[in-house]
């Protein structure tokens, strides 16, 4: 299960790599690295270790995921910055800590951009090396310069453009909140706004608009799960979390979601096809409320939550295929990942727990989404340069946290001073030249840990241990917590008491890192 790979390094070839600007491989890559590839991160959402068949669950079948599997490299030890999805994509596109601040939590669908105007993105890191941006799917980060105070009806003021992406169509939040409907650089698509203008609120409902809780009949497509709220605006015949009242033509249709970003993912690949572009690709699959379209329901024996996967990896087939087309296979860096761990039933009655099965969308890790244990923040990543990277598995530490400063390595872009603080440059690893990763990684759930690969550490916390709602193990304890992952993956036997020089090691670095900034 937990596969482990010893790579042959030819000396020549990692001497040479670690000499700054050297783009030249001696192994038996057909392909020289390209000083300028294209860079396209596919960011799937709430999709477990487990959830891709590469990683070895024999229940789930991604035909198109595992093809790019087998010529690049597929990571065991990867790590999202934190187990939900604004901490998580904060941290990917800014490198640094989501932790470091107290306002990066789940946002609402009408939070402002939690991004700062001073902070240098990722994206800005890529127009500066001459790159053309875009950021296509879901979003999450917030829109505008104040909470509630966006300007749905004309033109959002602070949004993907200000932070360095050239293009965006984004869904703002979640498919589980208001305002249901996409949004092309900073205005939403087909609004009426004349004479059906929109309305959000988190805070207040409009009269007249029905309730989920209020009007279950009016529900017909999917209900919520008891206790879980999204009981609010309908849209649909799916209630959402927020109240929401008019664009009735901005609507979005949640079963062509995917086949609507994936369209845009592809276009935006077309039209560039003769400058270098950097592509964040966010997919709604498979966030709840989970609708895939016709076409996969029923096909992968799980429900809605199997049939979300089949259709992620059809949108990761739809852009392997435009990289093709454009001719770019060799010159393009295709990255999949996820935002955070898995989850069954996040808030609606959608049979995922009932037709689960056998699968472990967890794999061999304890937890999920919102947990401090490993399932929270590993996750799977697939980093493929196809000609260039070898089919190799790597189990070395990696976080999201760095792909920030290797990208910048390998362009050869100079980051401003402050500017993505924690992130490393670990674009060897990568591109799978190595396996000697981080030596420690960060990982946050409320509380955070440290793994230096083999062992973990979770402070002690008051938080829960449980969440009844989604059945989750938050890896929550009033007790320190040390893990030796090598011998026990599952985080099943507390060893602080028996190893207290390791406990301290990792919990020094980790308050030297907590103080760093
Ligand atoms: C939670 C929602 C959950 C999901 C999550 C965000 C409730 C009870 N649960 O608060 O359904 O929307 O937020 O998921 O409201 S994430 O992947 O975008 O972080
Ligand atoms: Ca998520």
């Amino acid at each position: 299960m937990f596969q482990k790979t010893h790579f042959k390094l030819l000396g020549i070839s990692s001497l040479c790599l670690l000499s700054a600007g050297c783009t030249e491989k001696s192994n038996d890559s057909s392909v020289k690295l390209p000083s300028k590839p294209n860079v396209i991160i596919i960011l799937a959402d709430d999709i477990g270790y487990g959830d891709l068949s590469c990683n070895g669950e024999p229940t789930i079948n991604t035909p198109n995921v595992d093809n790019l599997a087998t010529q690049g490299v597929r990571f065991t030890d990867a790590h999202a910055v934190a187990a939900t999805s604004t901490p998580s994509r904060y941290s990917l596109l800014t490198g640094n800590y989501s932790w470091r601040r107290n306002d990066t939590h789940i946002a609402a669908g009408d939070a402002a951009m939690i991004i700062q105007p001073e902070e240098y993105t990722f994206a800005q890191m890529f127009q500066q090396a001459g790159y053309t941006t875009a950021a296509v799917g879901k979003w999450h980060l917030g829109l505008g310069r104040a909470r509630g105070e966006q300007d749905w009806n004309g033109e959002i003021d602070y949004g993907p453009r200000e932070i360095g992406f050239d293009y965006s169509y984004i869904m703002a939040a979640t498919g589980d909140r208001v305002p249901c409907v996409y949004v092309e650089n900073q205005q939403i698509v087909g609004l009426d706004a004349e004479n059906d203008p929109i309305a959000v609120s988190y805070t207040t409902p409009f009269p007249g608009e029905p309730l989920g809780k209020d009007h279950p009949e009016l529900l017909t497509v999917m209900k919520p799960s008891p206790n879980h709220g999204h009981d609010q605006a309908i849209v649909n015949g799916i209630s959402r979390i927020g109240y929401m009242k008019g664009g009735e033509k901005a609507l979005w249709l949640d079963e062509n979601i995917a086949d609507s970003i994936t369209a845009h993912a592809v276009s935006f690949i077309r039209e560039n096809k003769d400058a270098p572009f950097f592509l964040y690709f966010g997919t709604n699959d498979i966030h709840v409320p989970r609708v895939p379209h016709p076409r996969f329901r029923g096909k992968s024996g799980m429900g809605p939550r199997g049939d979300a996967i089949l259709e992620f990896d059809w949108s990761v087939g739809k852009v392997v295929q435009a990289i093709k087309d454009i001719g770019a296979e060799n010159n393009t860096i295709i990255i999949i990942t996820s935002d955070n761990g898995p989850v069954i039933d996040d808030g609606y009655m959608d049979q995922a727990v009932e037709l689960l099965g056998d699968h472990r969308p967890w794999s061999d890790f304890r937890g999920g989404k919102y947990s401090n244990f490993e399932a929270g923040t590993r996750i799977p990543l697939i980093v493929a340069l196809p000609g260039y990277t070898q089919q190799s598995v790597s189990d070395a530490s990696v976080s999201q946290i760095d792909f920030f400063a290797s990208f910048a390595h390998l362009i050869g872009a100079n980051l401003p001073k402050d500017a993505a603080k924690d992130s490393q440059n670990q674009i060897d690893v990568l591109l799978g030249n190595t396996t000697v990763g981080r030596t420690h990684v960060i990982e946050s759930a409320g509380s955070l840990s440290i793994s230096d690969g083999e062992w973990k550490y979770i402070e002690p916390s008051k938080r829960p241990r449980y969440n009844n709602l989604t059945d989750i193990e938050l890896g929550n304890d009033r007790l320190p917590q040390l893990y030796n992952l090598k011998n026990d993956i599952g985080e099943k036997n507390n060893l602080y008491l028996d190893n207290p020089d390791k406990l301290n090691e990792l919990k020094n670095i980790l308050e030297s890192e907590k103080n760093k900034f």
